[in-house]
């Protein structure tokens, strides 16, 4: 029998599967992982009839395929997730822990599972995911120092960091690889303290922020900006943060942020404002590769001819 542990390649996806794994530690585990964008994990995973897969932190319904056909090859799943999940299947080998509540992850939904045995890591991934006040709160009802707190704030946000990238090579760490640096860990302030790990993500972290806070907008006023990033590997790794960043510091401001990938389209990411979560969605549906909620949405593969186009739309819908 074997076991496979599918995860996102972010912050929650590593510290889900972390606590999980520090319950069984002498278990083989097969790792399968990707680019935090890379959602579509089910369809690389092959199993026997009997063999048990771990889903962590991607969308039921963009693997439901997936799902699908593992169960019909004999499969017993276990599904931990917080995204879109649709219609779950009602199957006696599948079990799901699905919550889509705005302030809940992941590794929140694996921490209430285990009882709350590895907290830190599940506070660790709430600041990864951007659940700040839900990060600091649980801090607090955990007794953790102030000082404490900001170090696993500052961790949550560099593990969330390293999954952002046009493909694998854009990383610092390979995810799976980047796991087994924190495997040994059971207190992440121990890893934070000890690691060389944490110092090269720490350092590159303030490397590509360094560089983003010098980019002008493209275009700006009190209601929304619109930010366009260079073809590099640094601006490719530092995207989301810089997303995250711009939107807590000016919470009255939607942002605009637009990426060039491998493609050689551009791919957008769109937040309204912390003030008025409203209308990303409706923004990014007029293009034909365009999706998401209504606080944050984005467009996948947006042409260069259309980039005029779009900075014009975005102005039209958000700026004052
Ligand atoms: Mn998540």
């Amino acid at each position: 029998m074997s076991h496979y542990y599918v995860f996102n390649g972010d912050a929650d996806g590593l510290c889900a599967l972390h606590q999980l794994r520090l319950v069984e530690p002498a278990a083989a585990a097969n790792l399968i992982t990707g680019v935090k964008r890379d959602i579509k994990l089910l369809d690389r995973v092959n199993v026997s009839e009997g063999d048990r897969v771990t889903v962590l932190d991607i969308s039921l319904d963009s693997n439901r395929k997936g799902l699908m056909r593992l169960l019909e090859e004999g499969a017993m799943i276990e599904y931990f997730d917080h995204h879109h999940a649709g219609e779950i299947p009602q199957h006696a080998n599948l079990i799901t822990h699905i919550n889509l509540a705005a302030d809940v992850c992941t590794s929140l939904l694996v921490d209430e599972y285990l009882a709350g045995r590895f907290h830190l890591w599940a506070i660790t991934a709430a600041f990864g995911d951007n659940l700040i006040q839900k990060g600091r709160s649980l801090a607090k009802s955990a007794g953790l120092a102030d000082s404490d707190a900001d170090k696993l704030s500052h961790l949550g946000e560099y593990l969330n960091y390293n999954g952002y990238g046009d493909s694998l090579q854009d990383l610092h760490f390979h995810p799976a690889e980047l796991y087994e640096a924190i495997k040994p860990y059971k207190n992440p302030l121990d890893f934070v303290a000890n690691s060389s790990a944490f110092a090269k993500l720490a350092a590159g972290f303030k490397e590509d922020m360094g560089h983003a806070n010098l980019l002008q907008p493209l275009s700006n006023d009190d209601h929304c900006a619109a930010y366009l990033l260079p073809n590099e590997p640094w601006a490719r790794r530092v995207t989301g943060n810089f997303a995250n960043k711009l939107a807590n510091e000016y919470p009255n401001r939607a942002h605009a942020v637009i990426t060039p990938n491998h493609t050689g389209n551009f791919t957008v990411s769109v937040r309204a404002s912390i003030a008025n979560p409203q209308g990303a969605d409706v923004l990014c549906l007029q293009f034909d590769t365009g999706g998401g909620r209504k606080a944050a949405a984005g467009i996948n593969q947006l042409p260069p001819g259309s980039l005029d186009d779009f900075v014009a739309r975005f102005k039209q819908h958000f700026c004052g």
